[in-house]
């Protein structure tokens, strides 16, 4: 539903009316919209309905535009490539702010900034920035539309892509909005590319296929649980319920309210004798939890469905177990490294209806990148637009490139995604990027040496964030990027949530795909085959499998990890479980410097599994 602007008073043509559905009489509401479109001063106002023939105009639109690509219908239909600007292509980390009242509630591993200073500057740069564009009104709720974990918001935005992209991934339109009612909590986003068509003067340039600014903000407020983005399209600088409120804000209300927003998969998996096992992973960007989500075992008799890739609530229920829900509706998947070998449930995923952002394009109109198939084409046209062939010597498709899909085509998918009480979890697993000293799989002696697993999690960086790809980095609980308050709070919000949930808490496992021999190969075959170690993890929750005690926890006994069929040597086996203690000795070394950053905030139990550890080693 677009209104037509009234004539215009100033030079500037701005929307004159907010033109709200009939149903919607929440004063807050209205006011909150009437105040951003003052300040941004659009030209029109869109609240979008989510409804099917709104997608068809928007994106009927775009097209015109040159903004959506669309593909060869026969080959991927109702799909479309964007190119986004070759500066804008990954969340932006430095540019990324918690704005709590104090300091040192945002912690030592997030950028902070006042908030009332911070509210001034975002003043000014949203000042103007929407003329000459529509502000889309964009009502939404994570998880199942009124269920008891779910939550709601609104993200305002300039964006039409994010609008698609917003419909892909939440419960997106009217449903939502009629749930916002005076008393029902919601969480309002401000979203602006910050690239406006009209000046003050009333003079008009031309739109680009990809509006942005070089200056970006990203601003989480958690205390008032308001969000601000300027100056990005891109990913979770631009889809505001992912990051910036499923995790930024909804940690901090998790532990507010007790529980937990976590950059999780949600994976079910039944074993042979027809047993179902839930499981909970967190893996830091691009380090392969969409993988894991979707894996296809090859160990015979196991079955694997998908509840979520990227994000998981956590709550704890009248049973005292912990549940699990997935609060999104679709995917934003790492494109490169996807294909029928390593992931063919997310290739018949994207067999259609899907967003690709930043991939190559074939000469058939189809979409190609890294790793999609072993044949490379001889010809396509690079995510820069640009001519590409083998011998180009650049990446065809940008690292980071993603695909927006709805999770309802996943083939995988199990009838408990739609679940609003969740899932009870069995196991939480934590994984990281390592070459050297994690091994393939260590149980947790208890939930504190599992906080302390997951509060050292360490990983190569990733092309999923502006920086250095390849950097090894702490990322603990592969939330360093996403906690939207102290980080040594949030641990302790973690062993308090143990607490309480005392012998009903999951058992927690780290896993490490990524070890190296010292050619610098891959250890361990990956992808299908880690459902070895799923099985393994089944096993133990059972309380069947055999362990050996190493310094940094249980790991299978021999024999005990499930290798029929598996071609690896003895030797490589070994070097996935190995312990050296002097290298080990130096990782202790690097924790108590990053356990020092928090101060007296660090909890003293951290501080005791560390020293247990240095013990267990000597
Ligand atoms: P975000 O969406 O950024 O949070 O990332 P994600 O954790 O969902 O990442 P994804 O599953 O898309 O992983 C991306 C990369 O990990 C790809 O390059 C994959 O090829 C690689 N990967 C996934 N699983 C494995 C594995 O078992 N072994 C190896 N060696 N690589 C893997
Ligand atoms: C990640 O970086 O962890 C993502 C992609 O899942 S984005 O939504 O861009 O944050
Ligand atoms: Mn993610």
């Amino acid at each position: 539903m677009t209104i037509a602007p009234a004539a215009p008073v100033s030079k500037v043509p701005i929307a004159t009316s907010l033109g709200e559905p009939p149903f919607v009489t929440n004063r807050a509401l209205l006011k909150w919209i009437s105040d951003i479109a003052t300040l941004t001063q659009p030209e029109r106002i869109h609240w979008c309905d989510g409804s099917q023939e709104e997608w068809y105009e928007l994106t009927r639109e775009l097209i015109s535009q040159g903004v959506l690509i669309p593909l060869n219908p026969e080959l991927r239909p109702d799909s479309f490539l964007v190119r986004s600007d070759p500066d804008d292509v990954a969340r932006v980390e430095d540019r990324t702010f918690i704005c709590s009242r104090k300091k040192e509630d945002a912690g030592p591993t997030n950028n902070w900034r006042n908030p009332d200073e911070m509210n001034d500057e975002l003043r000014g740069l949203f000042s103007g920035s929407m003329r000459g564009r529509t502000m889309y009104v964009v009502p939404f709720s994570m998880g199942p539309l009124g269920g008891p974990i779910s939550q709601l918001g609104i993200q305002l935005t300039d964006s039409p892509y994010a609008v698609l992209n917003m419909r892909i991934m939440t419960r997106m339109g009217f449903d939502a909005l009629a749930l916002i009612d005076d008393t029902t909590p919601w969480v309002p986003a401000v979203h602006s590319v910050g690239s406006p068509l009209v000046d003050e003067s009333g003079n008009r340039t031309d739109d680009v296929v990809w509006p942005s600014n070089s200056t970006k903000y990203i601003c989480h407020f958690p205390e008032s649980r308001e969000i601000w983005s300027y100056g990005s399209g891109y990913g979770g600088n631009a889809l505001l319920s992912k990051k910036c409120f499923s995790l930024r804000i909804g940690s901090f209300m998790g532990s507010q309210e007790g529980w937990l927003a976590e950059h999780m998969l949600i994976l079910k998996l039944t074993s042979p004798e027809n047993k179902a096992y839930h499981v909970a992973a967190a893996f830091p960007s691009a380090c392969g939890k969409t993988n894991l989500a979707m894996i296809t075992p090859t160990i015979p008799g196991w079955k694997a469905e998908t509840i979520g890739d990227d994000i998981a609530w956590l709550r704890p229920g009248k049973d005292g177990r912990l549940y699990a829900i997935n609060p999104e509706a679709g995917f934003f998947g790492v494109a490169p490294g996807t294909g029928e070998k390593t992931n063919p449930v997310a290739m018949h995923t994207i067999w259609g209806n899907t967003i690709f952002t930043n991939v190559a394009l074939t000469d058939e109109g189809d979409v190609w990148w890294e790793g999609m198939t072993e044949q490379v084409p001889a010809h396509l046209v690079d995510w820069r637009g640009e001519d590409w062939t083998p011998d180009s010597g650049r990446l065809a498709a940008h690292p980071n490139s993603r695909f927006t899909v709805p999770i309802q085509q996943c083939p995988t998918l199990s009838d408990e995604w739609f679940e609003s009480d969740g899932v009870p979890l069995d196991a939480i697993i934590f994984g990281g990027r390592r070459a050297t000293n994690i091994p393939l799989v260590a149980e947790a002696l208890d939930w504190e040496h599992g906080v302390f697993m997951g509060a050292t999690v360490s990983s190569e960086q990733t092309a999923a964030a502006e920086g250095t790809v390849g950097e090894l980095r702490r990322d603990p609980f592969a939330m360093l990027p996403f906690c939207g308050y102290n980080m040594a709070d949030y641990w302790q919000h973690w062993l308090d949530m143990g607490t309480k949930m005392g012998a009903n808490a999951p058992k927690i496992y780290q896993v490490n795909w990524f070890r190296k021999d010292d050619k610098g190969s891959f250890l361990w075959p990956g992808f299908g085959e880690n459902s070895r170690v799923l099985e393994w993890i089944c096993r133990r929750v059972d309380g069947d499998a055999a362990v050996t005690d190493l310094p940094v926890g249980r790991v299978p006994a021999e024999g005990s990890l499930n290798l029929e069929g598996l071609e690896i040597a003895p030797s490589s086996m070994e070097q996935l479980f190995a312990v050296d203690p002097a290298m080990w000795s130096a990782e202790c070394d690097l924790t108590e410097g990053f356990f020092d950053k928090f101060g007296s905030r660090l909890p003293k139990v951290l501080t005791a599994q560390l020293q247990a550890l240095r013990k267990r080693l000597t």
